[in-house]
């Protein structure tokens, strides 16, 4: 157990939690170096002019010290307490954001089923393009998601700006915090510059009952590789992740690896 009491109340009430100062100066220092290389060598960071996102897939498979992140204890200890010890690494994404990014839930599963934990790698308040969230907003029953409610069109619907909903939580953060949120919390940014660098690992719990199969299947038939049209080399990861990876690790990657291959023959590993 990693997160207190509080901190897990928290998460399953309002749908997100900051972690501050999970890593180190010197270890976000080493962190960043390796996110720049992979962003630099093969996630198109070298064409990235500021006009609009540069984003590619598995930021932590492609070098070894990062695919090391999900063998990390912090790591394993907030992923497992929010989604389960067994939880499924589910890939993620390399960014040099642009602007304002609008708001949106990455899921609507109405119950827990998947987490994002957010890695932003240059300090960043709420004027400059920090995580902003609508605590709540991750239940079925919230008045967003009940009444519809198109929150990029608040200036016209309320007279107040995106930015502005009411009730939203700015979370600024430093490099070395961590973000984790539901995927279902609605989630944006606002003035951000040019080159906002983030990345994240996508997590889910494990499918243990037909129906939480079912969802997995829908999820990676989404947000996976084959899902994306993208040959990894080694079906649903790069394949540093799974060369890399011990008998703790494979805990984390043969559920999602194995679905992913069933959806996707001609993405499956055995076809790489
Ligand atoms: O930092 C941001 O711009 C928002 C991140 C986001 O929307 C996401 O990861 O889904």
């Amino acid at each position: 157990m990693q997160l207190t009491e509080q901190q897990l109340n928290f998460f399953h009430t309002f749908g997100y939690l900051g972690c501050p100062s999970v890593f180190s100066p010197s270890e976000i220092a080493w962190i960043t170096q390796e996110f720049e290389r992979s962003i630099q060598d093969v996630g198109g960071g070298k064409n990235h002019d500021g006009t609009s996102r540069t984003m590619f897939g598995g930021p932590i498979e492609h070098r070894s010290r990062l695919c090391a992140l999900l063998d990390d204890p912090r790591i394993l200890g907030i992923l497992g307490d929010i989604l389960g010890e067994d939880f499924n690494y589910a890939n993620g994404d390399g960014n040099y954001y642009t602007g304002d990014t609008g708001w949106h839930p990455d899921g609507s599963w109405g119950q827990l089923f998947s987490a994002k934990l957010a890695f932003y790698l240059d300090p960043l308040t709420r004027d400059t393009g920090c995580l902003r969230v609508i605590p709540g907003s991750h239940r079925p029953d919230h008045f967003v998601r009940k009444e519809k409610i198109d929150v990029n069109r608040s200036q016209e619907l309320f007279g107040v700006a995106p930015k502005d909903f009411p009730t939203n939580v700015a979370l600024e953060t430093s490099p070395g915090d961590l973000v984790i949120f539901n995927h279902d919390t609605y989630h944006a940014a606002f003035g951000g510059g040019t080159r906002r660098r983030m990345f994240t690992m996508n997590c889910t719990r494990r499918a243990k009952t037909e129906a939480d199969r079912d969802i997995l299947n829908q999820y990676l038939s989404i947000h996976s590789p084959g899902g994306y049209n993208n040959k990894t080399g080694a079906g649903m990861y790069w394949p540093l992740m799974l060369d890399t990876a011990d008998d703790n690790r494979m805990i984390h990657l043969t559920q999602c690896a194995q679905v992913h291959d069933q959806l996707f023959p001609d993405h499956a590993r055995v076809n790489a």
